[in-house]
């Protein structure tokens, strides 16, 4: 009797106990989970902001935003920065800025491997984007000037390139001076009839470009790609001596033995991301998700053609590029 009576109670309290069991389980199982997302959140956020640069043009400035706003989607806070795209290499080793995303090899690889080769910015990451940066010019010009895009060729056509304060040099319209330090090397090193004129920004040298070609006059100046230049006119990169590391460090090398310089930028250039070391010590969970961001050369045109052909604001250029796309979701 009193086993008939004890044993479903016996039962009844085991299988109590075991739901109670799993229920609670469960439930802290789930709450632990939820909050440990809550807690990693809200830890990111009291992360000082990560302080990302603002350059001076356009591909950077959108791309900026989508590192940002990739940043900002896993919980850190970030701050934009306006700064100088050479002094920047400074700026990550006295720790004022954390990343450079678009380390061009053409116009930064001698300031960026300076501070790699010092130790206080990490060599993070290398992007898909191949790049040029190079003297160039649309297709008309090839009509005044015969034999381009040879270097040779464009520098027995100095004077058509000539204007009034460079005559009779001609006037090479590069970029604005933080972009690239060396025209003047190159034009030295290379013993060319021209003038280095740097515009005062990206838009500047647009402006010109589509003035020149208005006009079908002739016209030499800095671009580079990827960009949205490619995309709207033809035109083509002034061939000069292939470029070789060697030419930037040592006067020996190349047709000119007393000088560096006597070379053109690399073809096939790196486009990488840099962070300080201090930066990825402190902030390992971003800097993990800092080191899979990878652009192709169709990410950065396209970066450059939302701003500079379709006229929108960096902000909006960014929300469009991550809303067409969907690699960066599993950067994180
Ligand atoms: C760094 N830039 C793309 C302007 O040559």
């Amino acid at each position: 009797m009193i086993d008939f009576i004890k044993k479903p109670m016996v039962l009844i309290a085991i299988a109590v106990v075991a739901v109670v069991v799993v229920v609670v389980g469960m439930r802290s199982g789930m709450m632990g989970d939820k909050m440990s997302t809550e807690d990693m959140m809200a830890e990111r956020a009291n992360v000082a902001p990560i302080r990302i640069p603002i350059h001076n043009w356009s591909s950077q400035i959108v791309g900026a935003n989508i590192v940002g706003k990739i940043l900002e989607k896993q919980g850190f806070k970030v701050e934009y920065v306006s700064s100088d795209s050479q002094v920047v290499y400074t700026s990550m080793c006295e720790g004022d800025i954390d990343l450079v995303h678009e380390v061009w090899q053409g116009a930064f690889g001698v300031a960026f491997e300076k501070v790699v080769d010092e130790g206080c910015v990490v060599d993070l990451a290398t992007h898909d984007a191949k790049t040029r940066e190079e003297w160039w010019y649309p297709a008309h010009v090839e009509e005044i000037c015969p034999g381009l895009p040879d270097w040779e060729a464009l520098n027995a056509c100095a004077e058509k390139f000539a204007t009034a304060e460079t005559k009779p040099k001609g006037r090479f319209l590069a970029g604005p001076v933080d972009w690239l330090k060396h025209d003047n090397e190159r034009v030295e090193g290379l013993g060319v009839n021209f003038e280095v004129v740097n515009a005062g920004s990206a838009a500047a040298l647009w402006a010109e470009l589509e003035s020149a070609m208005e006009r079908k006059a002739p016209i030499v100046l800095f671009n580079w790609t990827p960009n949205f230049i490619e995309a709207l006119y033809e035109g083509k990169f002034i061939e000069f001596p292939e470029y070789d590391e060697k030419c930037l460090s040592d006067a020996s090398w190349g047709i000119n033995k007393e000088k560096t310089y006597d070379c053109g930028n690399p073809k096939g250039g790196y486009l990488k991301i840099g962070v300080s070391k201090k930066f990825q010590e402190e902030n390992p969970d971003a800097t993990d998700i800092i080191e899979q961001i990878d652009f192709s050369n169709l990410d950065i045109a396209v970066m450059a053609k939302l701003a500079d052909v379709d006229n929108m604001e960096p902000e909006a250029a960014a929300d469009k590029w991550l809303a067409d796309n969907t690699k960066w979701q599993k950067w994180n």
